[in-house]
């Protein structure tokens, strides 16, 4: 006997197995047990089925729980004066340049205790898991220093542990020059790669590593050294790429067989070429696109060609992207990047899971994974790409249980 049957439901399984748009499944059934999913279909095949508890669902969409698998949302204080000085035309290069930005962000974040950092970013979480999410990755990165970074990934796991979401944490461990190292870069790099990635990695606090390279962030072969590290700790690799400019980082992350290579406005044939060969998924963020106002989209329908995978996210974060909204960054994947509403869909449930390497246990509402879903009263998929400021789902299920 199982745990749960939902009924009188449709399903947007997001499962390429399944035929059609969606992989949708009207009047459909989901049985779970242990909290996984044991069965998905029409309500007719799962009618010999029993379970303790039926649940009708009056028509009701279910779709994968989001998977949200680019974020940063763990950092002291905010950058709202910041956001007055770029409505006045200061450039987010600038403010960067001139000790703001990331540099700020991590003053705060050094000053604040891990207790702070957990109760301050919990109503970001919170909204974010209201909007329907029920995976998160959070970056460290606003720390710089071996303190820090391991606060910032603690209190990302507290997070996980006191909140019914699942929390994947990832070391970015080259974000920003901090000040005191400003003409230190070598030094602050063999920081990063021989002090703090070891300690993440023998404490478990973090499942991969990230880093920005960027003119603003840093370069391939620093790059490259702390890849070089990962691959000796066996952290998986994630790498902020061709946001602002083309350093070809998404090739290098292809060379580390990385996750994913995320932003990627400035990405050209042969780094998608790299991408596809490496079988890395392309994670777009529309919201540091529209809060930066950049005009140079990423090259879409490159990705399609090449058969790369495209993740969507929010990039939460106090600078380029302060976004609280998974539905809204599906919308506007759709509107600013042209994804279709169901790419969009696959791209915060099964492309965000498989950016995660959490393909085979998350994202799709299939037979065997974890039964992390959404509860939607909606009349059909699009619904959630098309409304601006769409309240979360009606429930949430995280493995097997209502959240
Ligand atoms: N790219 C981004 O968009 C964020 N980090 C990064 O490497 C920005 C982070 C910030 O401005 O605080
Ligand atoms: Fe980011």
């Amino acid at each position: 006997m199982w745990d749960r049957l939902l009924v009188d439901c449709n399903i947007a399984t997001m499962d390429p197995a399944v035929p059609g748009a969606f992989g949708a499944i009207e009047n459909g059934a989901v049985g779970i047990q242990d909290g996984r999913i044991v069965r998905v279909g029409r309500r007719t095949e799962l009618a010999g089925f029993q379970a303790r508890t039926v649940e009708a669902l009056h028509g009701a969409w279910v779709t994968p729980g989001l998977v949200d698998c680019h974020t940063h949302l763990v950092f002291g204080g905010n950058r709202a004066g910041e956001f007055e000085q770029r409505l006045e035309g200061a450039t987010y290069e600038e403010i960067a340049k001139a000790g703001g930005g990331i540099a700020s962000t991590v003053k705060a974040t050094r000053a604040a205790t891990l207790d702070d950092l957990v109760e301050t970013s919990r109503p970001r979480l919170q909204a974010l898991m209201r909007g329907g999410v029920t995976t998160v990755e959070i970056k460290s990165g606003y720390g710089l220093d071996i303190d820090t970074e391991l606060k910032m990934l603690r209190a990302a796991r507290a997070l996980g542990e006191s909140e019914a979401v699942r929390v994947e944490t990832t070391l970015l461990a080259l974000h920003a020059l901090p000040p005191e190292f400003a003409d230190r870069r070598a030094e602050f790099v063999a920081l990063a790669t021989e002090s703090i990635l070891p300690a993440a990695a023998d404490q478990g606090l973090a499942g991969a590593v990230d880093a920005f390279c960027e003119g603003i962030g840093f370069t391939r072969d620093e790059v490259r050294a702390l890849f070089e590290a990962a691959r000796d700790h066996g952290l998986k690799i994630k790498l902020h790429a061709e946001q602002l400019s083309n350093l070809h980082g998404a090739a290098l992350a292809a060379g580390y067989e990385a996750l994913s290579a995320d932003h990627l406005e400035h990405v050209d044939e042969e780094g998608v070429a790299a991408m596809a060969r490496a079988h890395m998924v392309a994670v777009l963020l529309p919201g540091a696109y529209y809060a930066l106002k950049e005009t140079r989209r990423p090259p879409v329908d490159l990705l399609r060609r090449y058969g790369v995978p495209m993740a969507v996210a929010t990039d939460c974060n106090p600078g380029t992207s302060p976004v609280l909204s998974p539905t809204l960054m599906m919308s506007m994947a759709c509107t600013l990047f042209g994804l279709t509403p169901e790419e969009a869909l696959a791209g915060m449930t099964r492309e965000g899971a498989r950016a995660l390497g959490l393909q085979d246990e998350i994202g799709t509402v299939s037979a065997g994974k974890a039964a992390d879903l959404c509860v939607w009263r909606i009349g059909r998929p699009a619904e959630l790409c098309y409304w601006l400021g769409l309240q979360g789902p009606e429930r949430r299920i995280v493995a097997g249980e209502d959240a």
